[in-house]
């Protein structure tokens, strides 16, 4: 039998101690990373998306994560999802991101940002010109060029796309035996740069090709499949990874377009990203860490003034639906929402995006008690997630945050 809800005090009371944000793993929310060291120490000031999105700040923030260097973060919006900052535009009139100050010196392009990284800070295993490397580095380009041109044009037939897919698959079966030659499961003998190269792109084409091509890099090829592996072992990568309903959201406005081919598989594929279950998509292949659900609740109570503004039910109604949501997701109990629930929660289903507001696990969890406790009112969904913009998500909504009660 439905039971009410928790109170937000009650919900409070079963948070625990958040995790180190400037000295612990490797996070999103962080705006000093220090690595136990003090911080006169900070060289390093990393310009980078307020989205945590950016696959190009991706590469540079677990760089500087695996050496383990003192850094400060400032966050910048991305244009497809607000007004850009004009502190920023001042020191980069571009816009573009990342940017890094190093001793007081600002480079852009991720790749001179990394080698201006070695050169103060020594290379990450092989570095970015090492003999080695370099072929790692084109082959990641070609790969890149091979999944643009699948993704991002539309085509007129199904012979067409499969042209496309065998064109794209052919480029990585040439990443499956550069893996392959390897004893380790990653590009060279030891993790290096060359894994850090490929991280974000390869991240992004297993997502958005489950989600549009109905085609999992993950599953099809096994010298992948062990790497993502391999990288899911690092807790690095785990801190800055993100999943597939964030990156199929995300990335269409980034990009210009994502052309679904509308294959029954790509269609099975949308609806489980969409609406679930979450759990056991090829996303995420480690286990899921014990503290997933107090993450997510955590996260949600840090927030919930904005997460109640922003959406556009009744400011009542959402609290008392996302009270219901939470309290489902810890307790297991389901509490019966007020009617037009289903609309509002889902709204807040579609909009959790990670690793920005939390890890891959906590946000499962939260999307699956958000689902579960909507479906007790009805199937209404909430306002579509836009293509061309993200300003659904303009970091300036969300400005001000939650502070707890006393
Ligand atoms: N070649 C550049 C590419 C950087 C890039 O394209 N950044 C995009 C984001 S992924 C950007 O800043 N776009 C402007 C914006 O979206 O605000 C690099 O390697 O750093």
């Amino acid at each position: 039998m439905p039971i009410a809800p928790l109170s937000w005090t009650e919900l409070e009371n079963l948070t625990t101690t958040p995790v180190d944000q400037v000295n612990g793993p490797t996070n999103a929310q962080a705006r000093l990373r220090l690595f136990g060291q003090p911080e006169s120490a900070v060289r390093v000031t990393l310009y980078r998306d307020n989205h945590a999105w950016c696959p190009y700040c991706q590469k540079v923030w677990l760089w500087l994560e695996e050496k383990q260097i003192p850094y400060r973060i400032e966050k910048v919006t991305m244009f497809c999802y607000g007004e850009k900052e004009r502190w920023y535009t001042r020191k980069v009139p571009s816009g573009m991101l990342p940017a890094l100050e190093l001793d007081g010196r600002m480079i852009t392009e991720s790749d001179d940002i990394l080698q201006a990284l070695e050169s103060a800070f020594g290379s990450l295993g092989q570095g970015m010109t090492d003999p080695a490397v370099l072929p790692l580095r084109q082959l990641e380009r070609l790969l890149f060029r091979a999944w643009c041109g699948w993704l991002c044009y539309p085509t007129t037939s199904a012979r067409e796309d499969q042209r496309n897919r065998t064109q794209f698959v052919a480029v990585a079966e040439q990443v499956e035996q550069a893996l392959a030659s390897t004893p380790s499961p990653y590009f060279l003998a030891e993790f290096g740069t060359a894994d850090v190269i490929f991280t974000p792109y390869v991240e992004r084409m297993n997502a958005s090709l489950y989600y549009y091509k109905g085609y999992s890099l993950r599953d099809e090829n096994p010298h992948l499949a062990a790497w993502f592996n391999g990288m899911e072992s690092r807790v690095t990568y785990r801190g800055t990874q993100s999943d597939f309903h964030t990156h199929a959201h995300d990335l269409p406005p980034q990009m210009g377009g994502c052309w679904a081919n509308g294959e029954p598989q790509t269609q099975q594929n949308q609806a489980r990203v969409d609406q679930g279950p979450w759990f056991g998509l090829p996303d995420v292949a480690y286990p899921e860490p014990e503290t997933s659900r107090q993450e997510a609740l955590y996260r949600v109570l840090k927030h919930r003034a904005n997460i109640i503004r922003v959406n556009p039910a009744d400011d009542a109604l959402i609290d008392e639906a996302l009270r219901c949501a939470l309290s489902f997701m810890m307790t297991g109990e389901a509490s019966m929402p007020p009617a037009g629930a289903d609309v509002a929660l889902r709204y807040l289903r579609d909009r959790i995006n990670v690793p920005r507001d939390m890890s891959i696990y906590a946000a499962k969890r939260l999307r699956e008690a958000l689902e579960a406790t909507a479906a007790l009112v009805g199937d209404g969904q909430g306002t579509p997630i836009p293509q061309r913009h993200r300003r659904d998500q303009d970091p300036a909504l969300f400005a001000t945050s939650y502070t707890r009660s006393a």
